[in-house]
């Protein structure tokens, strides 16, 4: 068989192998240059911002839209408040996947857990330079996450119960996802009060109600964006998209 290679001539092929290559490589480099981040997260450079929209940039060290009139903003992402945006993809995540020792965001920004990088959704362990964070869900679930313990400090035998965690009516402290996610695990079953996890009309005034479905449902936080229809009208699972900025014309 003939071969361009073997005659020392340079192949037309070879030649068009070559500016694939070496397109690929430029490709690969301005990726690499400019990896995309989304509306909110921080940024060095205008290109970072581009790269994930191409209406936004850098603005004071976070991405934010190019049009200071523009309908999303770096405080309005499109995300659910509480949730977590990943950074190069945009998707939203609820915050009991961030640190959770899982991958859920498809570049690992939910896994970035060690100071001073911890997303500020997670549980920071300890204050030193290298402290590791832990999710939020571990809060007072009666197990040790974080090496010195201090998921569980403050959660038995007080008056209060710690932020971000549930306070049932004989004092027990409990993960805030516990209530209204239909298990009974307060002793008193006070984190399933019916009135508000289960009516849809009325319900007494005062209620704790930290996400409210729009069918009328309270449900913990937690279940926004988590994939799974924790309101039972899906309302929980909206707004868990990409958002980009409206197109310039
Ligand atoms: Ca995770
Ligand atoms: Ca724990
Ligand atoms: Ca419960």
């Amino acid at each position: 068989m003939f071969s361009w290679y073997r005659y020392g001539i340079e192949s037309p092929v070879r030649r068009a192998e070559e500016a694939a290559e070496a397109e690929a490589e430029a490709a690969a480099a301005a990726a690499a240059v400019a990896a995309p981040v989304t509306l909110g997260h921080m940024c060095t450079r205008d290109a970072e911002c581009a790269a994930a929209d191409s209406h936004s940039r850098c603005v004071g060290g976070v991405c934010d839209c190019a049009l200071a009139n523009s309908t999303c903003s770096a405080q309005r992402t499109g995300c659910h408040p509480g949730t977590f945006q990943c950074v190069s993809t945009g998707a939203c995540i609820s915050w009991y996947f961030v640190c959770d020792g899982r991958r859920d965001c498809a570049d690992g920004s939910d896994e970035r857990c060690r100071a001073p990088r911890c997303p500020p959704l997670a549980f920071r362990c300890g204050s030193g330079a290298g402290a590791r964070c832990v999710s939020r869900a571990a809060r007072c679930d009666g197990e040790r996450d974080c090496p010195g313990g201090e998921d569980e400090a403050g959660c038995v035998g007080r008056t209060r119960c710690p932020e971000h965690t549930f306070r049932c009516l004989d004092g027990t402290c409990l993960p805030e996802y516990e209530y209204c996610n239909a298990v009974v695990s307060c002793p008193d079953a006070s984190d399933e009060p019916r009135a508000a996890c289960k009516a849809r009309g009325r319900r007494p005034p005062g209620a704790l109600c930290p996400l409210r479905c729009d069918n009328g449902r309270c449900r913990s936080t937690a279940v926004a964006c988590s994939g799974r229809d924790g309101c039972g009208d899906l309302s929980d699972e909206a707004r868990c998209n990409v958002c980009r900025c409206p197109a310039v014309h």
